[in-house]
């Protein structure tokens, strides 16, 4: 017999719209998790028949979830409003059947791999080298705005790996518009439904308008890099030239331009916030906790000492690697991810966790509850230990232990890229300065937009001795 699956009452017409209205949306899915446990159900009716999404938060369930016989990924609200009509890129599309999706995955699965990645490592260190530069230069006083540098960044980063393209961040105070038109796609994005958008099915708060706009902005500068590069050839190794050049093993076919500019719109997208999450909330943890800060800037001394930090001594930081996972465990920049019965999924009566759920259920992994799984990590598990991280403990976790990066065939694709970016921005930080909180009584807080990042973070850097 199945069980029920719990949940807040709701109200007639609304549902539990008024559950989820939290600034910060994980926080008030966490707070529902206190008090209803690792399972629990919402529902939100409207004209169309309405939806239900059941969140769960113990390693268990999520181990079941991950099984990709039963469920595949299903695309959540937050995601289907940044795309539009037209092709969908990697991140977006619906299901693995989609033959756009086959194809993007096959040609840019390599592309992606590991040694595609050490080949973008000048790259990196170039912008990386920006951005130690810049902070150098204004000194000790400096009161870093930390999120935002992390994230001009990342953005920098990814378009320059990507696609050969300098947005040169470091060097403007204003912002590219291709900047400014994702910025405001991601602000309207996240705004929540009105009670109009509830009833009638429409997931973004009145910002339609605004959101055609910035689409239209992206694609016409993403396009107009795409057809430069096909006037221009060149042989750069990045993922523009793996896409117009890669022919699909499967079918022996290139990818056509308009599926180009969209995956690389997603790149930019899906490639910066999430790493610059990531750093920031890294810095944040070091410092509050200054032995895990001392051993991570020893390893560096030890490693690298005063040259160059290069791509071969990114493998040898297992301290770091530690750090960046223990990370992401407790601050999952991309903190959900949602999945439902696979199409293929005949059960007669579909369950989770021996709770009864229904053909068009979403669940939502809510991984920052997940991750804290006391059956897993223990009494200590809101603690943050670099420790357990490292190899010998992380390679005994139970597989569904640690899921920052998704599941199964749409887990992230970006993965390697965002490691090796986050270990060598690191290690040249760490390398580079003495970093200390402006506010030294600083308690994490977090901001949430579709990732989340700590908020109102500054910190200064005071260089050390023989910086270079
Ligand atoms: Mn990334 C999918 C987290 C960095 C490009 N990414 C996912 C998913 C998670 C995720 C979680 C699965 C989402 C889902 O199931 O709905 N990604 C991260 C994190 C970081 C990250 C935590 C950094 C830290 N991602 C990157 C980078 C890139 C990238 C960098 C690109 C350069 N991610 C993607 C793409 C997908 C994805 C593309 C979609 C893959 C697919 O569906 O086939």
């Amino acid at each position: 017999m199945l069980k029920l699956i719990p949940g807040p009452p709701g109200y007639p017409i609304v549902g539990n719209l008024f559950d989820v209205r939290d600034e910060v949306p994980i926080q008030g899915l966490s707070s529902l998790a206190d008090k209803y446990g690792p399972i629990y159900k919402l529902s939100f009716p409207n004209a169309f028949g309405g939806y239900e999404i059941v969140v769960i938060s113990s390693v268990q369930l999520l181990e079941e979830l991950s099984d990709e016989k039963r469920f595949h990924k299903v695309v959540s609200a937050g995601l289907d409003q940044l795309g539009g009509d037209g092709p969908q890129g990697l991140f977006r599309s619906s299901s693995e059947a989609d033959p756009d999706w086959g194809q993007a995955h096959r040609v840019l699965v390599p592309a992606f791999g590991p040694l595609s990645i050490v080949d973008m490592f000048d790259e990196m260190h170039d912008i990386a080298t920006q951005m130690i530069l810049k902070w150098a230069r204004k000194g000790p006083d400096h009161r870093i705005p930390v999120t935002e540098d992390f994230t001009r960044l990342t953005l920098d980063t990814i378009a320059l790996c990507a696609m050969g393209y300098r947005f040169n961040s470091f060097y403007q105070e204003g912002m590219h518009p291709y900047v400014k038109a994702m910025i405001s796609a991601l602000t309207a994005a996240n705004e929540p439904p009105s009670l109009f958008g509830i009833l009638w099915n429409r997931t973004t708060g009145g910002k339609e308008k605004q959101l055609q706009e910035d689409r239209i902005t992206m694609n016409t500068i993403a396009n107009d890099v795409v057809r430069q590069r096909r006037e221009h050839p060149t042989d750069k190794k990045d993922l523009l030239n793996a896409m117009i050049k890669g022919k699909d093993p499967k079918t022996g076919e290139t990818m056509r331009t308009e599926l180009i500019t969209v995956n690389m719109v997603s790149f930019l997208t899906a490639g910066h916030e999430t790493t610059s999450g990531l750093l920031s909330f890294a810095f944040t943890l070091l410092l509050k906790n200054p032995a895990a800060y001392e051993r991570a800037q020893a390893e560096v001394d030890t490693i690298v000492g005063q040259g160059r930090v290069k791509v071969e001594h990114l493998k040898q930081f297992e301290y770091l690697n530690a750090v960046l996972r223990e990370t992401l465990r407790l601050q999952p920049t991309a903190p959900a991810f949602s999945r439902g019965l696979q199409p293929g999924n005949d059960e007669a009566a579909p369950s989770l966790g021996g709770y009864a759920i229904n053909r068009r259920t979403k669940i939502l992994a809510l991984l920052p509850r997940c991750h804290r799984d006391p059956e897993v990590y223990g009494a200590d598990a809101h603690e943050f230990k670099p420790e357990r991280m490292l190899d010998a403990s992380f390679s005994r976790l139970p597989r569904s232990a640690w899921k920052p990066f998704g599941t199964g065939v749409r887990a992230c694709i970006g993965r390697p890229f965002a490691w090796q970016e986050a270990l060598l921005v690191m290690a040249l930080v760490l390398q580079s300065f003495d970093l200390r909180l402006d506010d030294p009584s600083y308690e994490l807080r977090i901001k949430q937009t579709l990732t989340i990042k700590p908020r109102d973070l500054y910190m200064h850097a005071s260089p050390r001795n023989g910086m270079n």
